[in-house]
């Protein structure tokens, strides 16, 4: 018996060998056995950057789901919204749901919860995929328990790398929702903020704003001044100023990110170019 499994072991490693199968995606631990099998663009040897990529070279038609992406070094899979334009989700919360967002610094880093339903995909892939030369835009979409959808875009956004604490660096807002992450009517800020979890505590409260409880419930992390005029990552209170707070509840919150129509401004040494963040 045991030595029949070894001999399997054996020749299932030289299948691979001589297959030459391309490296598994990094965060296989958001993906159960079955969803692995339904990633739709599985044996694609040069991955797409992101899922506008996946959009694009469709044509329009590729169908929502998880598709493996490269945004940079890391060959990851994510789940991609196609409706206008092909959305990178970074992050997608149902109130109340068994996922606990409550993680330390190295789960937000690498992402948790299951990508088909409610995740934070990670830290260092949302710095990956907003860091390069390509401007992209942070999209926010809020349904309440009515099952009205509010919508929001920031446009540019950048995720600093872990060294800067994942800093969170914000432009212009448009949208249906408030802008809840620019301007707050609370006084309290998240464009430029560093992130916060449990385990680290980046914020400008005298405690951990990450461990602050509501009914039990602690916030999560998040890019947290002191403490919070919106915050996603709270299991129990979906919060978002006005538009979704413990009066007014929200059932769903989507974060995601796709490239902008405009251009990255990058700064050249010697000419008069401009830094738009
Ligand atoms: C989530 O659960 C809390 C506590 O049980 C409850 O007060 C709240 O209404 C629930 N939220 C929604 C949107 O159902
Ligand atoms: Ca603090």
């Amino acid at each position: 018996m045991q030595c029949r499994g070894a001999m399997v072991l054996l020749l299932l490693g030289l299948t691979e060998v001589l297959s030459a199968e391309p490296p598994a995606a990094e965060n296989l631990h958001m993906l159960s056995p079955e969803e692995h099998k339904a990633i739709l663009n599985l044996g694609q040897k040069v991955l797409p950057r992101d899922c506008h990529e996946v959009w694009e070279s469709s044509g329009g038609q590729a169908m929502d789901g998880i598709y493996l992406i490269q945004p940079a070094d890391s060959r990851i899979s994510a789940y991609c919204s196609m409706q206008d334009g092909g959305w990178t989700v970074v992050q997608h919360i149902t109130v109340n749901s068994s996922v606990d967002f409550d993680r330390t610094w190295e789960e937000y880093k690498r992402g948790f919860g299951a990508l088909s339903g409610n995740h934070w995909l990670g830290n260092q892939y949302l710095h990956q995929l907003t860091s390069g030369n390509v401007r992209y835009k942070l999209g926010v979409k809020l349904v309440d328990k009515d099952a009205v959808t509010k919508f929001g875009e920031y446009d540019p956004v950048l995720l600093e790398g872990e060294e800067a604490q994942y800093r969170l660096r914000l432009g212009l807002f448009q949208g249906t929702a408030g802008d809840a992450l620019t301007q707050d009517t609370e006084n309290y800020l998240h464009d430029n903020q560093r992130f916060t979890t449990k385990d680290r505590d980046n914020d400008n409260y005298f405690q951990n704003c990450a461990r602050l409880e509501f009914q039990g419930v602690a916030g999560g992390g998040w890019w947290y001044d002191a403490c919070a005029g919106a915050n996603l990552n709270r299991r129990n209170v979906i919060y978002w100023q006005k538009d979704c707070n413990k009066e007014h509840l929200c059932k769903y919150a989507w974060m995601m990110v796709k490239p902008s129509e405009l251009i990255k401004v990058v700064k050249v040494k010697g000419e008069c170019g401009k830094d738009e963040l």
